[in-house]
């Protein structure tokens, strides 16, 4: 057994959770249970950011203190997480005395490095972002690259941390653990920050109330994020070094979006290098939940009602849709109609309808679950996909596709539903194959089993009402072929996944989802055509291949971020009049690796005897979805 220990972000309270959050704390969640499963000693931390001047500010328009203010955010969080069944073992608060014990006793320990210095500091901050937006990232609108608000010129006496003598160890550390950051984009864009070089940055506020003195001189609060990362250690008792903390730091995966992997993967480990203190093993970072191809914004009021689709769907069908719809590192948006599409196609469909059917042939045939006795064709070949599913969803997990994970079991729920048809297994309740016919049953049931413990991590519930219906008295978490015992009652075969309200889909529908599919050939159904994510986007640069005459290697910025893409156009387009125009990519075709360069997706051209670039009548903002 090994110790695991996995965090999300602690999230800001100055706002109710949303979509954004959840996702991220279902993967972290889907990621502990299935550790647990595996055997091993979990550590699951999730929680919430109290301090800093936002929180203030929250509390202030909210008529309260700010301790009273996150006394009643801290608990909206946690309810929450309890609908959407997250088995976090800790909820982090850092207003909680073992964090503010244990971030002094890390201050102080930064402070006797020697890589403290006080300093001033002006510049442009931004507020939401609780930070100075260093020079190269100023436009000259003075504007916050991720809020798109208009920045405020502070000055400040700040104590700074000597980051910039961590570059060196820090890219070192890159270079020895490539695994380091996840995925790649998110690797090498931190490594071209490190090449560019890391400046020292101010770890306190004078201006700010809300927070933790700095030990070593109290006037001044330390800045919050300094504050947030730490709680990593102090939730384990870093404070009184204890037993939880030797065991589990440092940890195994720090999970977050995009958003905050600087602070994670390059200030963070600095703090740690500075204080002697092993660096997490891996920072992984997942895309964006859009709506409508936006970002989720409050006050802009794009929001994803993820209420409606777990009271329609249940809650394990919209874990399941986060899951196994996203590729885990790229942006997705978030579609009702694909989560219906989920819901009736792989839920209802492929596994409910198998457990059903099953089971009620051997109510109708058996007094309980027969023996199996007479083995035949097909028999070897399920026990045997059994285990390699095992190992491959395994190694899916290990590199966070969620999504591949998920379909390779769905492939197994749709070879028993095969092995059922192809056994015909319904026609041989006759005497002399009627022992056969147990067999076979056996066998469903016992795959039923199987595939009940490997979604287990993702959709618990569904897992175990399956083992319910089984028959089994308590969950058998165990992925070993043949432990479902003979002779249980099993049950009357309730759907797990009911058939949805059709009428109360209606209203809430895209009237094109419940449209019937069209069978002639050639023609695609709507549901098809809508999992194709076609986006404008601009080309910011574009180089030849060396050895492709007909292709081009582009850089392209879709808005929300920067994408490399390889095209066949370069008999039609020179390089140098590329970079500027919009396009229309495919955002989520499967990256390939062509001629040796990494393709991210897909510019859409005219193709005939020429080649012309697709592009909208007038220019659109980046990121728009074409429909
Ligand atoms: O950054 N899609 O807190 P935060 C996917 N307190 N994930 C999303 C998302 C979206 N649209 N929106 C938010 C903070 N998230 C700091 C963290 S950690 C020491 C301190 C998720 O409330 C995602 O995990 O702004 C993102 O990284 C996090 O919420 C940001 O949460």
């Amino acid at each position: 057994m090994s110790a695991f220990y996995v965090t999300t972000p602690i999230y800001y309270v100055n706002g109710e959770p949303h979509a954004g959050h959840a996702y991220t704390t279902i993967v972290a969640d889907a990621l502990a249970r299935y550790h647990r499963l595996k055997g091993n000693d979990v550590f699951f931390l999730t929680g919430v950011d109290e301090h800093g001047a936002n929180i203030h500010k929250a509390a202030e328009d909210a008529g309260l203190a700010p301790q009273d203010y996150c006394d009643k955010m801290a608990p909206i969080f946690i309810e929450l997480w309890k609908r959407l069944n997250i088995s976090h073992d800790i909820f982090m608060r850092t207003t909680s005395d073992m964090h503010k014990r244990g971030a002094e006793k890390f201050l102080t320990a930064l402070y006797d490095s020697g890589d403290v210095y006080k300093g001033s500091y002006e510049g442009h901050y931004c507020r939401p972002c609780e930070r100075f937006v260093p020079e190269k990232e100023l436009t000259d609108e003075k504007i916050c690259p991720i809020h798109k608000l208009p920045l405020e010129w502070l000055e400040e006496e700040n104590y700074f941390f000597r980051l910039s003598k961590y570059q060196d160890r820090l890219l070192e550390h890159f270079h020895e653990n490539p695994d380091f950051v996840y995925p790649a984009a998110r690797r090498n864009e931190l490594l071209s920050v490190l090449d560019s070089g890391l400046e020292d940055i101010s770890i306190s506020r004078s201006s700010v109330s809300w927070g933790i003195s700095l030990p070593f001189d109290p006037e001044h609060i330390v800045y919050v994020w300094i504050e947030a990362l730490m709680n990593y250690m102090t939730a384990l008792g870093y404070e009184i070094d204890s037993d939880q903390y030797h065991t589990f730091w440092p940890a195994d995966v720090h999970i977050m979006a995009k958003d905050i992997t600087r602070f994670h993967a390059l200030i963070w480990p600095a703090m740690l290098m500075a204080t002697h203190l092993p660096l997490p093993k891996q920072v992984v970072a997942h895309g964006w939940l859009t709506k409508d191809g936006e970002a989720l914004s409050k006050t802009r009021g794009i929001a994803i009602d993820m209420d409606t689709d777990i009271e329609t769907y249940g809650l394990d069908a919209f874990r399941y849709y986060l899951l196994r719809e996203f590729s885990f590192g790229n942006d997705g948006d978030y579609r009702p109609a694909r989560l219906h599409a989920r819901y009736n196609a792989d839920l209802a469909n492929d596994l409910g309808n198998l457990l059903n059917r099953v089971l009620g042939l051997v109510n109708k045939n058996f007094e309980s679950i027969p023996e199996p006795t007479t083995f035949g064709e097909f028999d070897d070949e399920i026990t045997a996909m059994a285990q390699t599913t095992v190992a491959k969803l395994d190694e899916h997990i290990n590199s966070f596709a969620f999504d591949t994970a998920l379909e390779t079991v769905w492939e197994f729920v749709r070879r028993i539903n095969r092995y059922v048809q192809q056994t015909q297994v319904w026609t041989l309740a006759k005497l002399e194959t009627k022992s056969r016919m147990g067999t076979i049953l056996y066998n469903s049931l016992e795959a039923l089993r199987f595939i009940s413990v490997l979604i287990s991590p993702f959709i618990p519930d569904t897992a175990e009402k399956i083992q319910k219906q089984i028959g089994l008295a308590e969950f058998d978490a165990v992925a070993e072929w043949g432990r479902l015992p003979v002779g249980l009652a099993v049950g009357r075969g309730e759907p797990i996944f009911p058939r949805i309200d059709i009428k109360k889909q209606k209203q809430k529908q895209p009237k094109e989802s419940t449209q019937p599919k069209q069978k002639e050939a050639n023609l695609v159904a709507f549901a098809d055509f809508q999992k194709l994510d076609l986006r404008v986007a601009r080309i910011l640069s574009a180089k030849p291949i060396e050895g492709a005459d007909r292709l081009l290697k582009l850089e392209v910025d879709l808005g929300t971020e920067k994408r490399q893409m390889v095209a066949g156009i370069a008999e039609h387009y020179k390089p140098e009049t590329l970079a500027g125009r919009q396009v229309i990519v495919v955002a989520n075709l499967e990256p390939a690796t062509i001629r040796g360069v990494e393709s991210h997706g897909m510019v859409l051209a005219g193709s005939g005897d020429s080649v012309v670039l697709a592009t909208l009548e007038t220019e659109m903002p980046l990121g728009t979805q074409i429909r």
